[in-house]
């Protein structure tokens, strides 16, 4: 039962079957496809123009075994029977293709995506590791690293609402727990508990340092990355989280935006939305 080649609302439909993962964290793959989706652009460099989701570089050690990717083999595990039943889809449009079906899924905005993204990696433009964020930092490193992407103030706090998704697992970034009550349901829940909350300071078993509020009617803990409490600290930055807080059309307005440029980076299109780098050629459906 092999889909027939270029049929993206197949993908689609396949990808919203496999979600639901009743044995797996919080019962959806969902989170997991969002981050995999989110770490394979997120290493574009605009000055170099090196990185991005065209290549699927995460397929190979050099990226794969990047610390910052670890646990997203699970993502790619989840993907493998869509890849078998539709092998004509390139891994790099099924991975950003799961992190849009499964955004829309979970109850967030439609996010526009085109296909054509090649499987082909020139070895001379991997991307180094490093160039992911580190939870344990602040502003200035998020400005450093979404800046290369070529994101500005407003679209790093609006990107940083996917923590509205999913979990920290301690054996795989060494941060441990969830931001909001409901993980699986896309919202702007996470800036206004930002908000709302008292965030304390916690030391895990492992020496991580991260931020909880404990509620004690319901037991929960919930948590944030150092990271996303520097978004409350920084002048530029609040200023949005407060606008997405109290505005879940705004957020998902901006989510939508700059969710379709992250899996854009590094992809030059024409007028028909055909891409146009040259890698392409050497790539494509073939790879
Ligand atoms: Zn995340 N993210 N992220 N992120 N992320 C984690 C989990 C998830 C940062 C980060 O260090 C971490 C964005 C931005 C940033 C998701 C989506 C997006 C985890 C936990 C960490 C440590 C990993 C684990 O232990 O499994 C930092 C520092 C960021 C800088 C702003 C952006 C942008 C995202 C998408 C647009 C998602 C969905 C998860 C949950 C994954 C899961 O497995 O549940």
């Amino acid at each position: 039962m092999g889909g027939k080649t270029g049929d993206f609302e197949a993908v689609r439909q396949d990808i919203i079957k496999l979600l639901h993962q009743p044995e797996y964290d919080d019962g959806s793959a969902g989170p997991v496809l969002v981050r995999l989706a989110w770490h394979s652009a997120g290493t574009y460099d605009a000055e170099t123009d090196t990185g991005g989701s065209n290549g699927a570089g995460m397929r190979y050690e050099a990226e794969g075994g990047d610390p910052a990717n670890a646990g997203l083999q699970h993502a790619r595990v989840f993907l493998e029977p869509v890849k078998s039943k539709h092998p004509w889809i390139t891994y790099a449009d099924l991975w950003t293709l799961a992190g849009v079906v499964a955004i829309k899924e979970m109850g967030g905005p439609e996010i526009p995506w085109l296909g054509g993204r090649t499987d082909y990696v020139d070895d001379s433009k991997l991307p180094p590791r490093g160039r992911l964020p580190d939870g344990a930092k602040g502003a200035d490193h998020l400005r450093w690293i979404f800046y290369r992407m070529g994101f500005n103030d407003q679209e790093i706090v609006a990107l940083s609402g996917a923590h509205n998704l999913g979990r920290c697992h301690s054996d795989r970034s060494g941060f441990e727990g969830q931001w909001v009550n409901n993980p699986t349901r896309f919202s702007n829940q996470y800036f206004r508990l930002m908000l709302s909350m008292q965030w304390k300071k916690k030391t895990l078993k492992n020496g991580v340092e991260q931020f909880v509020n404990y509620d004690e009617d319901s037991g929960t803990e919930l948590m944030m990355l150092p990271t996303d409490i520097a978004l409350t600290q920084d002048k530029a930055f609040i200023k949005y989280v407060e606008l997405y807080a109290r505005d879940k059309e705004a957020f998902f307005a901006a989510f939508t935006k700059v969710f379709a440029k992250l899996i854009e980076l590094g992809i030059t299109r024409d007028a028909d939305g055909n891409i146009t780098n040259s890698d392409n050629e050497l790539g494509g459906y073939h790879a």
